[in-house]
């Protein structure tokens, strides 16, 4: 079995140990960081996410496997973040509220700091408040959601209509992203952009600040 897939499988027993090795014995042997995360982590937690779907595993075991992916992250995290760029700007993140999914959204932090933007991370279940509050307190140039629910996606639009109202738009940039949220989505809420993933946020927050 391959590096990539064994780092998989012990991600989806729940081995933070395991996914530490294995992700540090996948850089010595020369893989990119990137391919790591998207063949080995996040391959592992979308066959968690189908099982858990179709009741194969329950709760315990998605908790188990999340705790193993920030192990994995834990090990990725230095590699992917550089500190010998000047800042892009400033970015305020948060899961919105009522959601506590933070993987995804962490990993975008993460891409984007590497990347160069200043990331103000708010955490999850982030109220409208918070996010614009903070937002106009730092002069972010991006306010970046991620909501993983179709139950919480809806909160979304409250940050962005409290940043109008707070006069923060449009200068003050939203992009959006998450499972259940799409372009089309985007558009429906006013919001600048929609990202799929940590990779295509990066490129988005660029074109968004004009660089
Ligand atoms: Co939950 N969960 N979960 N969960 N969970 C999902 C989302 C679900 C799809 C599982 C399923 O049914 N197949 C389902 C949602 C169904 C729906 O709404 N339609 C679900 C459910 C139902 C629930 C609970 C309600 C379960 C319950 O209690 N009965 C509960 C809700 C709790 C709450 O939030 N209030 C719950 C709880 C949990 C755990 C706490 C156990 C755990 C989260 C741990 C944590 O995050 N610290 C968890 C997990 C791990 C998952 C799955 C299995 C994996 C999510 C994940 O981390 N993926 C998930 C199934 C799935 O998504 N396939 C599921 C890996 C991560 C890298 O991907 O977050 O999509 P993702 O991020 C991607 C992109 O989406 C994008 O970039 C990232 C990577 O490149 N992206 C952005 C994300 N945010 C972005 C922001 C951007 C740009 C791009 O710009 C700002």
């Amino acid at each position: 079995m391959d590096i990539l897939e064994r780092l998989s499988e012990s991600l989806r027993i729940g081995d933070p140990e395991g996914v530490a090795r294995l992700t540090k014995e996948a850089i010595e042997a020369g893989c990119e960081p990137q391919i790591i995360l998207n063949h080995g982590l996040i391959a592992g937690m979308t066959i968690i996410g189908d099982k858990f779907r179709t009741h194969e595993i329950f709760l315990p075991d998605v908790l188990l496997a999340a705790k193993a992916m920030y192990a994995g992250m834990d090990v990725l995290r230095p590699i992917l973040l550089r500190d010998d760029i000047p800042t892009l700007g400033k970015v305020v993140i948060g899961t919105v509220q009522g959601d506590l999914h933070d993987i995804g959204k962490n990993l975008v932090g993460i891409m984007l700091k590497g990347a160069g933007f200043e990331v103000i991370d708010l955490g999850h279940d982030v109220s409208p408040e918070r996010f614009v509050g903070e937002a106009q307190r730092i002069g972010a140039a991006i306010i970046g959601m991620s909501a993983l629910l179709t139950t919480t996606m809806q909160n979304m639009s409250k940050v962005i209509d409290l940043a109008q109202q707070r006069g923060l738009r449009p200068q003050t940039k939203i992009v959006i992203g998450g499972a259940p949220v799409s372009s089309d989505y985007a558009r429906q809420i006013g919001a600048d952009a929609y990202c799929f993933d940590c990779i295509s946020a990066v490129d988005c927050a660029k074109r968004l600040v004009g660089v």
